[in-house]
């Protein structure tokens, strides 16, 4: 490359990538063919509008693109109708409002704070600036770490929905290790007349793999990104379903016309062509196999988490993704420590709210993480083992960083000044920590055998 600057940085990151352990439960490795298409020539294309009602020409090539990315995402989701131009999964979520709200409308979904996401009517977002929303959490009660298979308070749920008369309701989260009753949301949304969308971002792939439920059968509408479990390029994709088109038959087009000239302009045809790619992969028996041991990695990496003395949130996981509340371990806000110390050894996940949070959302009580990336890289339970092993003796060395500090040392309890300070000086102790360069040696080794497409 003649810009050595970023080849340079390209370079640093794949030996990130090769050397560590992904376990942000929303990142994934694409193919090296979705990798591929994402570089080819519809990089250079401009097509606004959709298949045969183009403003450009030259799209003879593109149009059959888009139709195969279609039909591919139709038949792979059982729906009737799909638009794969989203630019990624919060401009697909902005375009369902745009489609089936006016501003000031109200909207219902879960709380960041619960594990919704910001897209979902969160204060910040435009959706909770445009919109009226209303936002519903998880129960909260002394059971939170028993295993348990669902922990949304539907009486709750219900007793808003009539209260407020949402307009849309969102079903969907970005940090939620259970499964997710959609026929009990659906029958709330019936009752008050609300469009019911479920984003599958997060759990897409073990939908297609068929070792999750479908939200098809229940909601009007499912979005989804393409990069998470569906291991696909970045992007996005709004369906309708068979109930959608019964409650309202203008829904796709009112979805397409959000979408384009709505929110967005010329769709991303390289993204496009990527996008029917990794439909492609994931239809075929090999992906199943894949969101089979997902699933089962998660459940051995979480057994290995509680028998060491976490509080998992829903006592465990069922899905791709592990919630765990450092609430008794650290005393409240500790997520950060763990995610640092754990970064500087190798493994990669994130700071997390958490059910009930005492602390805030900058300095949240838990951590966040998943098994999709390296269930790709191939590997298992042994593997999971390994890491769940790892995982905890990073956090025993924090403790007994904290321990240092004072018996009655609680980070929460310091002055909100003297918090980023005592992060920094965190930091500095645990590059100098012997034991952490020696976890991090170990976690190379292992990463190295597992290639990465
Ligand atoms: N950033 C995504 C996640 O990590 O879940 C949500 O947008």
């Amino acid at each position: 490359m003649k810009d050595k600057k970023i080849e340079k940085l390209i370079k640093l990151e794949e030996k990130r990538q090769k050397e560590g352990l992904e376990l942000i439960p929303s990142e994934n490795y694409a193919s090296s063919e979705v990798r591929k298409v994402l570089s080819s020539y519809f990089v250079n294309k401009y097509s606004e509008g959709y298949p045969g009602r183009r403003y450009y020409g030259g799209n003879e090539w593109v149009d059959e693109v888009e139709r195969l990315c279609q039909e591919r995402a139709k038949k792979l989701f059982g729906v009737l109708f799909v638009n794969v131009q989203p630019y990624s999964g919060s401009p697909a979520n902005l375009a369902v409002y745009l489609a089936v709200c006016q501003p000031g409308d109200v909207v219902m979904g879960q709380a960041l704070t619960a594990g919704g996401h910001l897209t979902h009517g969160h204060k910040v977002s435009a959706t909770g600036i445009y919109y009226k929303t209303v936002q519903y959490g998880l129960k909260i009660q002394d059971s939170k770490f028993k295993s348990q298979n669902d922990l949304f308070d539907y009486d709750e749920i219900r007793r808003l929905a009539k209260e407020h008369k949402p307009k849309l309701i969102w079903v969907g989260a970005t940090a939620y290790p259970l499964k997710f009753n959609y026929k009990k949301f659906a029958e709330i949304a019936d009752e008050v007349g609300a469009y019911l969308a479920a984003d599958i971002s997060h759990v897409a792939g073990l939908i297609a793999g068929g070792v999750h439920p479908s939200p098809v059968p229940y909601v009007h509408i499912v979005t989804t990104t393409t990069h998470k479990t569906l291991r696909g390029p970045r992007g996005a994709m709004i369906m309708v379903t068979e109930k959608g088109l019964k409650k309202d038959p203008e829904l796709s087009d009112k979805i397409n016309k959000a979408v384009f000239p709505g929110l967005q302009g010329g769709p991303h045809d390289n993204q496009t062509a990527a996008i029917a790619v990794a439909l492609y992969e994931a239809s075929q028996s090999s992906f199943k196999k894949y969101a089979f041991q997902i699933v089962k990695n998660s459940q051995v990496l979480a057994k290995v988490l509680i028998e060491g003395g976490l509080d998992l949130v829903g006592g465990g996981s069922e899905n791709h993704l592990i919630l765990a509340d450092l609430t008794n371990y650290f005393g409240p806000g500790c997520g950060v420590f763990a995610q640092k110390a754990l970064d500087l050894a190798g493994i990669t996940l994130n700071k997390n709210t958490v059910p009930g949070e005492q602390a805030s959302p900058f300095y949240p009580s838990g951590i966040r993480l998943g098994t999709p990336a390296l269930t790709t890289r191939g590997m298992k339970e042994k593997e999971m083992k390994f890491v769940g092993k790892k995982i905890l003796e990073v956090l025993a060395i924090i403790k007994k960083y904290f321990e240092k500090q004072g018996k009655d040392f609680r980070f929460w309890d310091l002055e909100k000044e003297k918090r980023g300070e005592f992060i920094k000086k965190f930091e500095v102790e645990m590059k100098k920590n012997k034991d952490l360069t020696r976890i991090k040696l170990e976690i190379k080794k292992v990463a190295k055998k597992f290639i990465i497409p």
